[in-house]
């Protein structure tokens, strides 16, 4: 029997069912149908004494369709009886073995667990993520793995979301065996084996469910754990609460409540987020002028010039990645810090378990210190970290140009000078690319990618599947000044600086953006990466300024005063030896007495003023970006702030975050701020039209995608 979403056939006594639905074999409409049908038909073969289930392709089942979710909550169609099918295959008298490879998430894991036995090959990976997406395992999984792995590892994997090996799946006995080389082959052997024996069914199972007095800790470290590692995101805590009812309720009871939950996470605002931000990670792999068969350039090894903040964590990251990096500076005292800024990073992550030191003595050795370009003649590409002044940068890229073989790719990790203008310096401009990572480059994913005018599509594409080797999520921008994360953060910060200029508390500030769900507040954030930083960028355009606009002065007032940030272990906080914050009084004093110069008015703000202006500024900017085109979509803006600024994955990104609350809501409040401030809140064009056309800019993303 087979649809085209699933074949059976016979190995002798033994019945398996392959899905067939590429390319992660999705339950999608049809699937869930005919597992039930196979093995309805099945039942009725009384040839067959047992059943092997497994996937084709890639991979076991990576869970529902969630491309169907936007249909259940609009209403188009109803939500897919998964809990059904679940039981009939736990009632077949007949054994199912689930056979696993690749993932086994979500609905995958939770079909796997209503089979009898399950076994996987070694590099299989199980888990319950649908956390991630906002919503909780909803066909039984919160009370089908605590009944299997016992309600510690239960409550982690659907509360964290994150997926398990196969070796961890076999200890905690969700698979039953391991089995190397021909799956197929190694899961009829089992089904044989067990084609015998009565058919354990998981949800009669209660031995690992623990008692009540044993169970309250693993559930309140589970509560704590959720509140301050996925602050401000509801599922997590549905989950525990799911999971909890396991140990409490009887199996059908467990999952009518864990389907209550599901559903009310389902119709969340924060589901919907994250849902767009699921599919927006893999959105931004796609550059509709830069086809999927575009010839890739080998990257085997690379080198980085400048070995300062961030040239050390980019010689990291390529070393973290398995490729071997030349690490070149100016003299000797830069480069022996910039190695023992690496070294003292690779301590810390063995310190923490996060390495073994084998692997970080391993990952160190591929990082070759260099005094000079000589051997720059053999490398395939080079990132250029130094100081951010356009003179240096192009001498370095002539230089650069002089010294490269033909093909290598030169690229720079400036965060805001004109890539056209650096590659000026060479002549092979086809081959400069901006690839802008993020303060601290061996720990955030995010990578934005520049292209220039001349860049050559190969150099894009090859760039872009890096990104992903790097581990990092790659965005490709145009070449405009601060590109987009920059450009956005601009005003974001000026009207953090503003309304503390106007009367706000500096923690109130941050407390409020913090609250919001930014990862920390701006103000606090510019004092992470240096307040000289900025300061430095703004003395190089001063004469950009236009002299009528107003400009913040806080930030520049604190640099004249040497009070960096945490580097100078003073900012708008003051900071203890271990970087820990505190209030200073003394800053409020300056502001006050800075603000009554520059006859600003003190007044109450309140939280909302706060917010709007702050995630407004953002927006607005985002909006000029899109129009402007050196933002391929609304949803790379987002995906930018995700991985790049801290914005909360739970509301999807400021242009998502926008166009739920409403882009004429979002237009009318920034008009209200351009009539009280002037000029710099002149809505963008494209938030005005799309506002009176009541549009989003989801919806002027498709119609652009469509056009292109
Ligand atoms: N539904 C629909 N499309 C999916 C999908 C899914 N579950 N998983 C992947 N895709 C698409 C994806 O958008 C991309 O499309 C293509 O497949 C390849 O994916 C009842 C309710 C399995 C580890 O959260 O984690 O079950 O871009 O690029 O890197 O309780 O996909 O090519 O057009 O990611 O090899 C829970 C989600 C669902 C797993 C493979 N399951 N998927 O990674 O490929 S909720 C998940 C993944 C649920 C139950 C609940 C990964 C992967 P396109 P890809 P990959
Ligand atoms: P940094 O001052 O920490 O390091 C710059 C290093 O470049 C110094 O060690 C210096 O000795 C070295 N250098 C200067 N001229 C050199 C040359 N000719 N050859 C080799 N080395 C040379 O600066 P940084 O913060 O690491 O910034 C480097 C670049 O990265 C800048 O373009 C900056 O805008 C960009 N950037 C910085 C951040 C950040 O948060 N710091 C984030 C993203 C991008």
């Amino acid at each position: 029997m087979s649809n085209n979403l699933l074949e059976v056939s016979r190995d002798g006594e033994i019945a398996v069912i392959v899905i067939n639905n590429p390319p992660v074999n999705a339950l999608s409409p049809g699937v869930p149908e005919g597992i039930a049908e196979a093995i309805e038909s099945i039942a009725q073969d009384s040839q067959v004494k047992a059943v092997v289930l497994m996937g084709a392709g890639k991979t076991f089942v990576a869970g529902a369709d969630i491309k169907e979710f936007g249909k259940i909550t609009s209403g188009q169609r109803s939500r897919p009886g998964l809990g059904q099918l679940l039981a009939k295959l736990e009632d077949s008298r007949k054994p199912v073995v689930a056979a696993i490879h690749g993932s086994a998430f979500g609905g995958g894991l939770e079909l796997a667990m209503a089979a009898h036995y399950r076994v996987a090959s070694p590099t299989a990976q199980v888990g319950q993520p649908e956390v991630k997406l906002g919503i909780i395992p909803g066909a039984g999984g919160t009370q089908r793995l605590p009944r299997l792995a016992g309600v510690a590892k239960a409550v982690e994997m659907c509360a964290e979301g994150n997926p398990i090996k196969a070796s961890d799946a076999l200890e905690f006995g969700i698979a039953d065996r391991l089995i190397d080389g021909d799956l197929r082959a190694g899961a009829v052997q089992f089904a044989r084996e067990i084609s015998a024996k009565p058919a354990p069914q998981t949800r009669a199972r209660s031995e690992k469910l623990g008692t009540p007095d044993q169970n309250v800790a693993i559930f309140a470290a589970a509560r704590e754990n959720a509140r301050s590692k996925q602050r401000g995101m509801n599922a997590p805590l549905a989950a525990i609460d799911a999971v909890e009812a396991a140990t409490t309720m009887p199996f059908e009871q467990g999952c009518e409540y864990e389907q209550k939950r599901f559903m009310e996470c389902l119709f969340s605002e924060q589901s919907k987020g994250l849902i767009h931000v699921f599919f927006g990670e893999r959105e931004v792999a796609k550059i509709p002028d830069v086809p999927k068969d575009t010839p890739i350039l080998p990257v085997g090894n690379v080198a980085v010039v400048g070995a300062g903040t961030m040239g050390g964590g980019i010689a990291m990251v390529f070393a973290n990645a398995g490729i071997p990096v030349l690490l070149k500076e100016v003299d000797q005292p830069a480069l022996d810090r910039g190695l023992a800024n690496i070294t003292k990073n690779y301590d810390t992550s063995v310190s923490k378990g996060r390495l073994t030191q084998r692997s970080a003595g391993e990952r160190l050795a591929l990082i070759q210190p260099t005094l000079s370009f000589d051997d720059f003649d053999d490398v395939d590409m080079v990132v250029e970290a130094v100081f951010e002044g356009m003179e240096l940068k192009k001498q370095v890229f002539a230089e650069l140009d002089r010294v490269c073989k033909p093909g290598a790719i030169l690229a720079s990790n400036t965060s805001t000078l004109n890539v056209d203008e650096i590659a000026s310096a060479t002549s092979r401009p086809e081959f400069v690319i901006g690839t802008h990572f993020f303060s601290p480059a061996n720990v955030m994913r995010l990578l934005e990618i520049v292209r220039g005018r001349g860049t050559s599509k190969e150099v894009i594409a090859t760039c872009m599947q890096l990104s992903k080797k790097l581990g990092k999520v790659g965005v490709l921008v145009g070449n405009c000044m601060g590109f987009v994360g920059n450009r956005m953060f601009g005003p974001y910060r000026r009207e953090a600086q503003f309304l503390v200029e106007e009367g706000a508390q500096i923690e109130a500030v941050d407390q409020v953006l913090f609250d919001f769900g930014m990862a920390m507040g701006p103000l606090a954030t510019g004092d992470l990466a240096g307040l000289d930083v900025g300061w430095r960028i703004r003395k190089e355009y001063r004469h950009l300024q236009n002299p009528g606009v107003r400009q913040p002065f806080a930030e520049d007032k604190l640099c004249e005063l040497g009070r960096f940030g945490q580097k100078t272990g003073a900012g708008w906080y003051k900071y203890d030896g271990r970087r820990r914050a505190s209030s200073d009084p003394a800053v409020a004093a300056l502001l006050r007495e800075w603000s009554a110069q520059a006859g600003i008015p003190q007044r109450e703000i309140s939280s909302e003023e706060i917010v709007d202006r702050c995630i407004y500024a953002l927006v607005n900017e985002g909006a000029r970006i899109l129009e402007q085109g050196y933002a391929l979509r609304a949803t790379d803006i987002d995906i930018i702030y995700l991985y790049g600024y801290g914005f909360p994955s739970y509301r999807g990104g400021p242009m998502w975050y926008a166009d739920r609350v409403g882009l004429d809501r979002v237009c009318d409040r920034i008009c209200e701020f351009h009539r009280q401030f002037g000029a710099l809140w002149e809505p963008a064009p494209l938030l005005k039209q799309l506002a009176s056309q009541g549009k989003t800019f989801s919806e002027f993303q498709t119609e652009r995608g469509a056009a292109a």
